[in-house]
């Protein structure tokens, strides 16, 4: 009987989040990476399995650091010393988009023992006498952002969808953040068409960061007259029913704060 030692998303060299490791000044995530990893494989030179087959997203980017491929290659090599085999299929994390940019999975070809499928196509690979299926990951594109920054509402709509468009995202996987967008605007959006737009995709993710300081509180509007002032602007603007005299209305309301102020005062 042949024993398979499967494993995948190990996202080495992944990092995140404040936190310091005491011992080597790293990222404690990225260090969590390592440590997991090396964990699975001084497992594996316990176990002895026939083959390691891991299955996608060994590394965390297109473009791992030196320190995550230094780290990787380490760890294959004592592997590869004990003669176990190590399948390594690229997934959508490590698969770069364009062809030019190679891969780092190259890199593997020169270890004794490590099969490495990075073409992005199904591959058969063969180990001694097991056969292992490796399938085309699904292509991920993470889109320049949109950045709302000083476009209108109407120059915003239109970078979102020219965006999505331009992406073409038919039987992609895409992720879109459209950064300060203000609220008001985002409210405003035509989400039905933005499903429209979207709807080739196998998955699309749009994530929006809202401006701050939301135009409702900046500097120009932040002028505040009197709360007199303000009532009669209010009263002006103020759509009531035909019945009701506004006039009157005006004056009651502008004699009660009056009433109140002189209240408070006593
Ligand atoms: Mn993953």
């Amino acid at each position: 009987m042949k024993r398979i030692l499967h494993t995948a998303d190990t996202h080495i060299g992944y990092s995140a989040y404040r936190r310091i490791d005491e011992a080597t000044g790293l990222n404690q995530r990225e260090v969590d990476t390592y440590e997991a990893f090396k964990q699975f494989v001084d497992y594996a030179l316990k176990e002895r399995p026939d083959v390691i087959v891991h299955a996608g997203d060994l590394f965390d980017s297109v473009h791992p650091t030196n320190r995550a491929i230094s780290f990787v290659l380490g760890q294959l090599i004592r592997l590869s010393e004990e003669g176990i085999p190590f399948v390594a299929i690229s997934g959508n994390h490590e698969t770069p988009r364009l062809k030019e940019t190679g891969s780092v999975f190259s890199l593997f070809e020169h270890i004794l023992h490590v099969h490495a499928v990075y073409g992005n196509h199904y591959e058969l690979v063969d180990v001694d006498d097991l056969k292992v299926h490796a399938l085309r990951t699904r292509e991920m594109v993470d889109l320049e952002p949109v950045v709302c920054g000083s476009l209108d509402e109407h120059g915003i709509k239109r970078a979102i969808k020219h965006r999505i468009q331009e992406s073409n995202p038919r039987d992609k996987v895409v992720r879109l953040k459209v950064l300060d967008i203000p609220l008001h605007v985002y409210h405003s959006l035509d989400f039905d068409e933005l499903k429209r737009l979207t709807r080739s995709a196998v998955h699309f993710e749009i994530k929006y960061e809202f401006r701050r300081d939301n135009e409702l509180f900046s500097a120009e509007h932040l002028t505040f007259h009197s709360l007199h002032t303000e009532f009669e602007h209010f009263i002006g603007r103020y759509l009531i029913g035909a019945h009701v005299n506004k006039a009157r209305l005006k004056e009651l309301g502008l004699r009660y704060m009056q009433e109140g102020e002189e209240e408070n005062e006593e």
